[in-house]
């Protein structure tokens, strides 16, 4: 179960961050009014929010997820593997110290780089994804400290997957051994353990989506993945995403929880 949650609101120059999405400039004011739906959202779930105000340094800073690992008993505060996101961490390891013991904070090292989103938990098994923002240096270190503090991990390298940015930006962990995986890492032998709700080519973005206590939030618009997943027995909330996905940002992206 997940009690807190943190989250940045966008700042005014959301739209000059980095992007590879080809779906034009994002709405300012849409992008806020889609913000404060899904802090609504992830507070009818049951959790408390903590709301960040904007750092204009970033315009990327929304995107909270990538700049620290959360777990029961511990956080690393990763270093963003663009320059341009480098330093984004700062404020949310100052943060972190009103939630964890200082001794419980650790932090991946230069040359070490590791974006949050390439991180995903499955009951105290990470996947680690390699990808153009982690790189096998900051892999290996989040690997040993994830080791210390009993939990287990994997890589998965996700470079030559076309369209994904980082690993959740194809695939989630809903709990009970069940996984969302986007159709291209379906069939990646390391998952073959675990019952795969498969995401059409058609409804790539909607793999990103997040588990938050009794509800699985889902982007806005993916009909055939909220059925998959109804099917399965889970219960969806649909988030309306459009200004974040114009900037590569998915669900998971926006909030630290814990
Ligand atoms: C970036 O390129 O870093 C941001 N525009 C999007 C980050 C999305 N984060 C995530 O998927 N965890």
């Amino acid at each position: 179960m997940f009690k807190k949650a943190m989250v940045r609101v966008p700042g005014e120059n959301f739209a000059y961050g980095l992007t590879t999405a080809d779906l034009g400039k994002p709405n300012y004011q849409l992008a806020l009014a889609q913000h404060s739906r899904y802090c609504d959202i992830l507070k009818s779930c049951g959790l408390q929010l903590i709301v960040l105000p904007p750092d204009p340094r970033f315009p990327d800073s929304t995107f909270v997820e990538d700049t620290a690992v959360l777990t029961d008993c511990i956080a690393v505060i990763t270093r963003p593997g663009a320059a341009s996101r480098l330093g984004e961490e700062e404020s949310i390891y100052a943060e972190l110290l009103h939630h964890y013991d200082k001794s419980c904070i650790h932090r991946i090292q230069a040359p070490g780089t590791v974006d949050g989103g390439d991180i995903c938990e499955a009951d105290g098994h990470f996947f680690i994804g390699l990808s153009a923002r982690t790189n096998l240096e900051g892999g290996r270190q989040l690997a040993a400290i994830l080791q210390q503090a009993g939990y287990s991990s994997e890589f998965v390298d996700v470079t030559n997957i076309p369209g994904i940015l980082h690993l959740k930006s194809g695939m989630a962990y809903l709990g009970d051994d069940v996984l969302v995986l986007m159709d291209a890492m379906a069939d990646i032998d390391i998952f073959r353990s675990y019952q795969i709700i498969r995401v059409d080519e058609r409804e790539q973005y909607a793999a990103n989506c997040i588990r938050v206590n009794d509800f699985v939030v889902i982007a806005d618009g993916f009909a055939a993945f909220e059925e998959s997943l109804c099917r399965a027995g889970f219960r969806p909330l649909r988030c309306p995403m459009s200004e974040f996905q114009k900037m590569d940002g998915g669900l998971s992206c926006l909030s630290l929880r814990f």
